[in-house]
């Protein structure tokens, strides 16, 4: 199996993570989406990373499908939970934390842009979705140990995927100065060596 992804994706981090967590032994293709000779289409009609392709040459996409796929074929660190209160929970958390990185990715892509091109009310409308995720993410952690309660579990990392990306792209987003209670999760994510052995490359 092998998982097509560039290092910086949080999307493709959570993948990573997923793999790492459950012990699934892959092989990874380092791709960039952006670049000019880009296969990735050749793997996912909509171009873009992760996609996850199975031994008999099955394509899987998005990150939410592949790590959903990964938690079913494979017992071990259970990272979606059984029961259906629980899971939709988890599930919610991940959108929060995807569509975080969904504001934050438009803003990469608007502010490349040559100055007299980019969209203000574009980019301000991104960094409240941003901004309304962070607070929304820290209200929902409050005191609890982990994002679902007691247990690790896919809403961890999609948080802590999410935050990383803040940190990687957007060092001006205060987030840590904001949400304590974020940066003592961050903190105890990144000790996972799921976590140490993904951290994305600084540009
Ligand atoms: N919802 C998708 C988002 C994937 C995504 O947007 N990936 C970015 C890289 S961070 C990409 O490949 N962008 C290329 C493009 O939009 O053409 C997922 O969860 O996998």
């Amino acid at each position: 199996m092998k998982l097509i992804a560039s290092l910086t994706s949080p999307y493709a981090r959570k993948v990573r993570v997923a793999l790492a967590e459950k012990k699934i032994e892959y092989d990874l293709i380092e791709e960039s989406p952006w670049a000019a000779a880009t296969t990735v289409p050749d793997y996912n009609p909509l171009g873009k990373v992760p996609v996850f392709v199975l031994d008999d040459g099955t394509t899987l996409f998005d990150s939410r499908v592949i790590v959903e796929y990964l938690d079913t074929v494979s017992p071990v660190s259970r990272l979606i939970p059984e029961p259906s209160r629980q899971r939709i929970v988890v599930r919610r958390w991940e959108a929060l934390a995807d569509g975080i990185c969904d504001a934050a990715v438009a803003l990469v892509l608007e502010t490349k842009r040559a100055p007299r091109q980019q969209n203000k009310d574009w980019i301000e409308r991104q960094r409240a979705k941003v901004d309304r995720g962070l607070k929304e993410l820290a209200t929902e952690l409050g005191d609890k140990v982990w994002c679902n309660g007691e247990a690790y579990s896919l809403a961890d990392i999609a948080t802590g995927c999410a935050l990383a990306y803040l940190d990687l792209r957007h060092a001006a987003i205060d987030w840590r100065g904001m949400y304590p209670n974020l940066v003592k999760l961050a903190v105890k994510l990144a000790k996972r060596p799921s976590f140490a052995e993904t951290t994305p490359p600084t540009p």
